[in-house]
């Protein structure tokens, strides 16, 4: 075994864990087990078989208390490696030749922006800007971040619809402990698919995705798209007052109906921007909503252009429409024929003006609409031998509990099953629990008089069928689920891992729409 002496300290203390769950018996294989693998996975063995809180909460302190002196004691070393750009050498599990290194080394710290002429906003921002740093990597390849922490608080980094493994998923005491102020983590994994995603931390998530903690995250494809020219348009409504200081992200009496919105509109961070689309060309425009709660009603009166891919996933090209429903966390990737140079098309959430495009002159020879992008290596549900399983979706309105202990209120639940995001142990009680490489059709129940994007971890799904639109079967990481709506999904169960299941109207989740899946 490779690894400090607090490492081993820590093995030897996850051991003595397993032990005591599996009696003083503990086979070998699980002792082999436990050496060979991470220190994550340890934890994660620890935190996932441990039915009695106690060792949950001791496994914890002592994990947390091993890894501040490990990273305390290798604080001035670790500034030395980011400034040389240098491989990540305290890494602690075992590690293959691609995984060596970093291409990205993420800061988050706080970052005063301006969003009202004259006035600073104290944002939170990943790189120099909120939202932060657009990662791009190319489908197949990894994604290796160095991901270190210059907040005042605890964070995490959710990496949204892409599939991956649970070590690196980000949700605190389910794949990772938070990372705490002045430490760092690296996430590293493949990107099997192609498309646009985004970034998040999955900790206090009101506050930090409000203050700005939300960044693209752009997987290439691996040949020629045909498509020259591309936008990253990322939209998100800030929480501020007109003089640029940040209010409530949410209220109860809010997050009991649609969530608690923003009050100025921005993209790219910047609020009503001017974009420049060549004149007569062809451009890619990657829409993502990176709100915490809106859904924009997206159209663009006038505009020549057809979708291409739906939250990451290629469809068929078809034109735009009308309007699109874009849900918190849900992402379209568009291609605009820009008009002739001058002219300008207004970007819109149902009446209202987010942003103009304007063409500029270009003097390229115009290109044809490319071809239907390619398809991503998504598992085809078996829809003949899927097994069904019901989710529904409550509002129970207990705005009453919790008020008295500082926690938030109880206001939404899935099968009858409130999330408690102040309760560690929520995901050592999952919701349902699907065999590995099984096909499965939830049925996702909207009892509310709301709207919930409804987005699960680790996954992508086929939706297939709902009592409120035609639906042309398509995978996604996220459904609109409208009012009352019944909509049926489709996947194969073939990720293992304890994955979260939540709707990312952020104030709904932490008020109780969340809960973990189990794929065993
Ligand atoms: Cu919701």
């Amino acid at each position: 075994m490779t690894g400090s002496p607090n490492d081993c300290a820590l093995h030897s203390y996850a051991l003595r864990a397993i032990e005591m769950l599996y009696g003083a018996g503990a086979t070998a294989s699980i002792r082999r087990a436990a050496l060979t693998v991470s220190q994550l996975q340890v934890y994660r063995i620890c935190l996932l078989r441990a039915w009695r809180p106690w060792l949950i909460r001791e496994v914890v302190e002592f994990m947390s208390f091993t890894r501040r002196q490990i990273l305390g004691g290798l604080a001035g070393l670790v500034v030395v490696g980011v400034g040389a750009g240098g491989a990540s050498r305290y890494w602690l599990g075992k590690m293959a030749d691609a995984e060596a290194g970093h291409d990205y080394e993420l800061i988050a710290a706080p970052l005063d922006v301006e969003l009202v002429p004259g006035h600073k906003t104290e944002a939170w921002a990943f790189g120099p800007s909120a939202p932060g740093t657009e990662l791009r990597v190319r489908q197949g390849e990894w994604l290796r971040v160095r991901f270190i922490n210059h907040l005042p608080v605890a964070t995490t980094i959710h990496w949204h619809g892409i599939r991956l493994p649970l070590e690196m998923d980000g949700v605190p005491y389910v794949s990772q402990l938070p990372v705490l102020p002045g430490e760092y983590f690296d996430y590293k994994f493949r990107v099997p698919d192609a498309g646009s995603y985004w970034y998040h931390p999955h900790v206090s998530s009101s506050e930090e995705l409000g203050r700005g903690l939300v960044g693209p995250l752009i997987i290439e494809e691996r040949e020629p798209t045909g498509f020259v020219y591309e936008k990253t348009l990322s939209l998100k409504n800030w929480h501020i007052d007109d003089v640029g200081n940040f209010v409530e992200f949410s209220i109860p009496r809010e997050a009991a109906r649609g969530g608690t919105a923003g009050r100025l509109s921005t993209i790219n961070g910047v609020p009503l921007p001017v974009i420049e689309l060549p004149a007569g060309q062809i451009t890619r425009v990657r829409l993502l909503n990176l709100d915490n709660t809106l859904t924009y009603r997206i159209n663009i009166p006038g505009v020549e252009a057809r979708i291409y891919a739906l939250d990451g996933n290629p469809v068929e090209p078809r034109p735009l429409g009308k309007e699109y429903w874009l849900g918190p966390g849900m992402r379209i990737c568009l291609a605009i024929k820009a008009p002739a140079a001058g002219e300008e098309l207004s970007l819109r959430n149902g009446p209202v003006r987010l942003g103009t495009l304007r063409s500029v002159a270009n003097t390229d020879a115009p290109t044809d609409w490319p071809k239907a992008l390619p398809a991503n290596p998504v598992a085809e549900p078996d829809l003949a031998n899927a097994e069904k399983l019901n989710f529904n979706f409550e509002w129970v309105g207990s705005v009453s509990v919790n008020v008295d202990n500082g926690r938030p209120p109880s206001l939404w639940q899935i099968n009858g099953k409130a999330w408690d995001i102040t309760d560690k142990t929520c995901a050592d009680r999952p919701i349902a629990s699907l065999k590995l490489g099984q096909s499965y059709i939830f049925e996702l129940k909207n009892m509310t008089q709301y709207q919930h994007p409804i987005h699960l971890h680790g996954m992508s799904f086929k939706v297939i069928a709902s009592n409120r639109h035609k639906i042309i079967p398509y995978f996604t990481d996220t459904y609109l689920l409208g009012k009352n709506e019944r909509a049926q999904v489709a996947l194969v169960a073939d990720n293992p891992g304890v994955w979260m299941f939540h709707c990312h109207v952020i104030d709904h989740m932490e008020t109780g729409l969340m809960a973990a899946i189990e794929v065993a």
